[in-house]
């Protein structure tokens, strides 16, 4: 490893150090002073290049969160304050399926298996200890990996689409993206306890950040879902927001083949064939959303019964959960074509969350067009994982470059290059380890 390389690596360890609180790690040091769920599969990821056991600890902590249906909530809390909503807005204590610590009552895209099979891989690689101690830890903790995916099969796929629902726009992980735009309009805010933010105080600049009426919002689709007291049937019924998310399908479609990869290696069979199944049918149900106008996939608004038409980086979903040769390959070209990574107006040559092309683009909001490294080296695993290795290292070498001003932003504005929203977020500094080891 070269010099330069080293100091990447430092100072993005550095990161997850400073951000370590035992068992697990914040979000990011004042922004999101909790454990969330997507984040610590990532984070995992990163620390699994430094050490395995820490890595699975990360894992383990995660799973105190997860709900007797199998839910894996988005939040885990620890007596951190600081973030709103906090336990009391979330009041998960009257569901009856909830645990005994305080978390939230949605989930997160469920790309866990994806993080388990990675620092598999490490642990492997580096045998010894670390390869004993990732073994017990799945022969631990394999039921409850398996439990996440049925929920997601079984309460949030029943919709004839087969897309997994989502029930709150931070289940997506994707707050204010515009495939959201078109259910969130349709939401009518009723009343509610008055409440103040939290995040626009860690910011330089509130556009950095969601509007105050998306979060209005927000808060409302809590109460509807505090309302039913979790219950995942009714809430299909009176949620005002019940979306097809072709995005968290994909990476439920793809964790849970890995998780069936780790299956048969620890003579799990039986588990191994009902996860492939799953997995069929989520990547199938991604295929059938595809625009046969543009090659890219939808989202689709149950409420409306209508596709949603976002030129937004979530149009790639099958090429995290993989489709058929042909169709990869096209939308690979796509992914790297002139409205996408070679768009001419971009600071570096990486995903945006959306094309500047279109008329929602913002270059330094939130999830309507800034480069987020997280999903960028998603996308790097993902193509290497279905064998387009090119592609993998173009978009790593740009990805990489991006983070060289080490401030490990949690995102970039696309045409400036400027690092926005929190400095030191963790799972930034995670993907910097990946892409360094
Ligand atoms: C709400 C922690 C999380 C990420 C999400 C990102 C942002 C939270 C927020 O931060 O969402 O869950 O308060 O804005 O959108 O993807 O997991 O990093």
């Amino acid at each position: 490893m070269t010099e330069v390389a080293t100091s990447f690596a430092d100072a993005a360890a550095e990161v997850l150090r400073a951000n370590d609180r035992g068992q697990r790690t914040v979000a990011a040091p004042e922004l999101y002073p909790h454990q969330w769920s997507w984040d610590a599969a990532f984070v995992a990821i990163g620390w699994a290049t430094l050490s395995v056991p820490r890595a699975v600890e990360e894992m383990r902590h995660l799973l105190r969160g997860q709900w007797a249906t199998g839910m894996i909530p988005h939040i885990v809390f620890t007596a951190d304050a600081g973030y709103f909503p906090g336990p009391a807005r979330w009041r998960t204590e009257r569901a009856e399926h909830a645990p005994e610590v305080a978390t939230s009552g949605i989930c997160q895209p469920a790309i866990h298996s994806l993080a388990l099979y990675s620092i598999g891989e490490r642990a492997r690689r580096n045998g010894g200890e670390d390869a004993a101690v990732f073994r017990s830890f799945l022969l631990d903790t394999f039921d409850d990996w398996v439990r996440w995916h049925r929920w997601l099969d079984s309460a949030r796929s029943t919709h004839p689409s087969g897309l997994v629902e989502i029930h709150h726009p931070w289940e997506s992980g994707m707050d204010n993206s515009p495939r959201w735009d078109a259910p969130c309009a349709r939401i009518t805010v009723g009343r509610m306890a008055p409440y103040e933010r939290e995040d626009v105080r860690h910011v330089a600049a509130a556009d950095e950040r969601p509007e105050d009426a998306d979060y209005d919002r927000y808060l409302w689709l809590v109460e509807q879902l505090v309302e039913v007291d979790y219950d995942d049937e009714a809430a299909r019924r009176v949620v005002d927001f019940r979306v097809g998310d072709v995005f968290f399908t994909a990476t439920h479609a793809i964790s849970a083949d890995l998780l069936a990869t780790l299956g048969e290696d620890i003579g799990r069979p039986a588990e191994a064939a009902e996860l492939r199944g799953m997995a069929a049918r989520a990547r199938g149900a991604v295929a059938r959303t595809v625009d046969p106008q543009t090659g890219r996939a939808r989202d689709f608004d149950m409420r409306a019964g209508t596709w949603i038409d976002a030129d937004t980086i979530g149009g790639f979903a099958a090429l995290v959960c993989g489709t058929d040769h042909e169709a990869y390959a096209a939308l690979v070209a796509q992914l790297l074509g002139p409205q996408w990574c070679a768009h001419p107006a971009l600071a570096h040559p990486v995903p945006p969350t959306v094309t500047p092309d279109s008329p929602t683009f913002v270059s330094r909001t939130y999830w309507r067009g800034p480069q987020w490294p997280v999903l960028v080296w998603l996308f790097t695993w993902a193509l290497r994982h279905h064998g387009h290795d090119d592609a993998a290292d173009a978009i790593g070498r740009a990805g990489r470059a991006q983070l060289g001003d080490l401030t490990f932003a949690e995102y970039y504005d696309s045409l400036d290059g400027q690092a926005l929203g929190s400095r030191n977020q963790s799972w930034t500094a995670a993907v910097a380890l990946a892409w360094a080891a």
